[in-house]
């Protein structure tokens, strides 16, 4: 993959940086009901990037709805307004924000979204406003993405020439605005499993934590350690349940199962990808852990699940019995691999970097952590 240097970013904002699509569900599904409809998420592929208007559009006429878009949107806005302040920081956004703050590159933000909007959802991250020399939102130019209106007028105000850009986008309208500016274009997708929606961009990673800067002559991340990224650490458990009946049979790898009930949340929360940290058996003891969360692309599972690999050998199985993890960084991202062995072996790889991590203080502090020992209900 060849890509060419630049030196500013534009960053689109839903999705992007802002995980809105939580709070996008919970408003059409309110205003849904009102008309005696179910909002069941089928729409959110169409609409992801576009305008407001042309997404509302899109859910009246879809949904049969007897109101004119004007109408419905006017229902919708005050209910968005009120959740503004409820939208989480995707992994990796505010890593990025402050990266490229702190290493003088200048930033744009270019969204569809009303500057009103703009304004509003930013007020709620500390230190992001500040960081954009440049915010353009979709009122402020005569049509949104995917026109490359604004991400020329982005450079402009910038001071730059278009192909010294690099936009980061999540949805297709970016894309092609983006590439309609002739700039470069990263995309990191809301939406699985469209990848072939995505071939115009010059590169597609899963989260931003997989973005490698340099790729581009910016300046690289600097808080990789021994080839992990350290993360705010997060807890979950749970009774072990029986997966799918493949790891030791398949792998040689046993991955002691959650159920997937109650922690849908969490799991949306975070990117499909290699994690490490520590595992704590109510009789057993605490033992370093590498884990897996996603689709396993070379099984193509329907589920998004979580699949930890104690680092310690148990001659048995310990099926019901409380597993308690408590994540502290991230390896790669999921992958495909063309032989079963190819994925044998690269789990493999993932258990030494782990196993080393663990022992640098940054992580082996983590172990003592009471949640991993404390009795459980
Ligand atoms: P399943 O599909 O039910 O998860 P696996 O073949 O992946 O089956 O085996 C996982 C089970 O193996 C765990 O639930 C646990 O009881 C047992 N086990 C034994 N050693 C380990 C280990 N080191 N890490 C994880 N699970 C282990
Ligand atoms: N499956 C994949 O399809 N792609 C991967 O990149 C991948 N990485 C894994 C990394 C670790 C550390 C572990 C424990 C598992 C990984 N697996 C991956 C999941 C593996 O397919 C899974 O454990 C089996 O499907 C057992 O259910
Ligand atoms: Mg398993």
């Amino acid at each position: 993959m060849t890509t060419k240097l630049v030196s500013c970013v534009i960053l689109d904002l839903d999705g992007t940086l802002l995980n809105t699509d939580g709070v996008v569900d919970k408003v059409l599904k309110i205003v849904l009901s009102n008309y005696g409809k179910e909002w069941d998420g089928r729409e959110a592929l169409k609409i992801v990037g576009k305008t407001p208007f042309e997404s509302a559009a899109d859910v009246v006429q879809d949904y049969g709805l007897p109101c004119s878009t004007t109408e419905f949107i006017s229902q919708i806005s005050p209910l968005f307004y009120d959740q503004w302040c409820n939208i989480k920081e995707l992994p990796g956004a505010n890593r990025l924000i402050k990266h490229l703050k702190s290493h003088d590159v200048p930033m744009a933000l270019a969204s569809n979204s009303p500057r009103e909007s703009i304004e509003a959802k930013l007020s709620y991250h500390d230190g992001w406003k500040s960081s954009f020399s440049v915010i353009i939102g979709g009122d402020e130019v005569r049509t949104g993405k995917p026109s490359p209106e604004m991400f020329l007028e982005a450079a402009r105000r910038l001071n730059v020439e278009p192909s010294s850009c690099l936009v980061i986008e999540d949805s297709l309208p970016g894309i092609t605005a983006g590439k309609a500016a002739e700039m470069e274009v990263v995309v990191v997708p809301s939406l699985r499993k469209q990848s072939h929606l995505y071939s115009a961009a010059d590169m597609v990673i899963s989260s931003l934590l997989d973005l490698q800067l340099e790729k581009w002559g910016l300046p690289p991340f600097e808080d990789w350690v021994e080839g992990t990224l350290p993360l705010d650490r997060w807890y979950i458990g749970g009774p072990i349940v029986k997966g799918f009946g493949r790891g030791s049979k398949a792998l040689g790898i046993p991955t002691a199962n959650l159920s997937p009930e109650g922690y849908s949340d969490l799991l949306a929360e975070h990117p499909a990808g290699v994690y490490f940290g520590w595992a704590g058996l109510s009789t057993r003891g605490v033992f370093k852990m590498v884990m897996s969360i996603g689709w396993n692309p070379y099984f193509n599972n329907k589920e998004k699940t979580i699949e930890p690999w104690l680092l310690h050998d148990f001659n048995e199985d310990f099926y019901g019995e409380e597993l308690r993890l408590l994540i502290v960084g991230y390896i790669r991202p999921e992958a495909n691999f063309p032989t079963l062995e190819s994925l044998i072996a690269k789990i493999h790889e993932d258990r030494r970097v782990a196993e080393r991590a663990l022992d640098i203080p940054l992580y082996s502090s983590y172990k003592n952590d009471s949640y991993l020992r404390s009795s459980h209900e």
